[in-house]
């Protein structure tokens, strides 16, 4: 069996994480390396290593992601904005083999990415 991600290691509260968001299918912590202000991490329990393995099957996981990703920048204050990235295989720049929504907000982003 494959070795687990250090999400999965989070979501089975192996390791420790700054958790602000839990629920029966994902999770939301903070992230350890934050690129802005607010910089939080939205992933689903379920195991799904990228947007490019999402199943059709996936499709209402995923709008709940994105509704928890909603609520948690209304709670913490991105009524100003706020990004959602979502990095995809090594030339997205992906490092962690588990699907996972960044939400940044809290200074000014700039456009386009690097
Ligand atoms: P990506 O490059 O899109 O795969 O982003 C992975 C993110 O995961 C990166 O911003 C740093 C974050 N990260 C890596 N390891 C840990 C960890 O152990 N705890 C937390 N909270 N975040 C982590």
């Amino acid at each position: 069996m494959s070795e687990k991600t250090i999400f999965r290691r989070i979501i089975d509260k192996e390791i420790p994480a700054d958790v602000l968001y839990e629920d029966d299918v994902c999770l939301a912590f903070r992230d350890i390396s934050p690129q802005a202000p607010t910089h939080v991490l939205v992933i689903p329990k379920k195991e799904i290593v990228s947007v490019a393995t999402i199943a059709d099957e996936d499709q209402a996981l995923i709008g709940h992601l994105y509704l928890v990703i909603r609520n948690l920048a209304n709670e913490l204050g991105l009524g100003n904005g706020y990004r959602v990235v979502v990095n995809c295989g090594p030339d997205g720049g992906q490092a962690v083999d588990h699907l996972h929504f960044h939400l940044l907000g809290g200074r000014q982003l700039k456009w386009p990415p690097g």
